[in-house]
């Protein structure tokens, strides 16, 4: 996937000795950015920073369904016995993301809400198709393992690029490459891994985890662990308004 080459910088500066990353804020205290409406929740949001001067990680992804994970988390322990050192992805965090963030700062949080909110009211529900295999890079030892989205209707990637520009007009810098949807299933670990993850994801190429129709966007949280990377989803955004 695309990266983000340059840290977001929002002329957000952290307090001296106050966490940068919100994850480490009590959950209660972002209640309200996660239930409210985005618009309702900026003055109080607002008065919350004042106080924290905090952040947060954040992605706009599609959530998928219990059935597709299920499936994936098959595909994965077909995957583990024939391929060593790979970090897989927790099964039932992996979602298809259009947008990554990077640290947005407490002041911003509701605009974007309200931003991603408009991208989805946009957009009418879409079915997708979770199906396909491949690795990041294209070629040589695989680094990034994934399902695709196959074929990915042009509504998705409409999407992505109305919240690509929608983020862009809040300063968050655009990716500078083409958006390839996609779902890690695991980050490879070492170049014979690599190879030996590339042959084993070749023979699972026909891989199809099933239709859903997605009906919203959600704005996650990601707070980074030792263990993995923590999804929580902050702001649901239904599609077609
Ligand atoms: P990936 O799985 O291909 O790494 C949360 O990290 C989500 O945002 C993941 O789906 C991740 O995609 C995506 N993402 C896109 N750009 C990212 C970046 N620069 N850093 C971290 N995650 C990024």
């Amino acid at each position: 996937m695309a990266r983000a080459s340059q840290p977001v910088n929002l002329g957000f500066v952290a307090k001296p000795g106050t966490p940068a990353n919100m994850g480490k804020m009590p959950m209660r205290r972002l209640g309200h950015i996660a239930s409210g409406s985005a618009a309702g929740s900026l003055h109080r949001c607002t008065r919350l920073s004042h106080r924290y001067h905090t952040g947060m990680r954040c992605f706009i992804a599609i959530e998928l369904p219990q059935a597709v994970h299920d499936r994936i988390g098959r595909l994965q322990e077909q995957l583990r016995s024939r391929i060593r050192g790979v970090g897989w992805s927790r099964t039932e965090q992996i979602h298809l993301t259009l947008k990554f963030l990077g640290e947005v700062p407490d002041t911003h949080l509701p605009r974007v809400i309200d931003a991603a909110s408009a991208v989805a009211g946009r957009f009418a529900p879409m079915d997708l198709t979770v199906a396909g295999t491949g690795c990041f890079p294209p070629h040589g030892a695989a680094r990034v393992l994934w399902v695709g989205v196959a074929p990915p209707p042009p509504e998705l990637t409409g999407c992505a690029e109305a919240c690509e520009q929608a983020m862009a007009a809040l300063g968050f810098p655009p990716e500078n490459r083409p958006y390839h949807p996609h779902l890690t299933l695991g980050r490879v670990k070492g170049f014979d891994a690599g190879r030996q993850a590339r042959a084993a994801i070749e023979q699972v190429a026909h891989f199809n985890a099933g239709a859903f129709t997605a009906t919203e966007l959600v704005l996650f949280q990601s707070v980074l662990q030792r263990t993995g990377p923590i999804y929580t989803p902050m702001a649901r955004l239904p599609l077609g308004g």
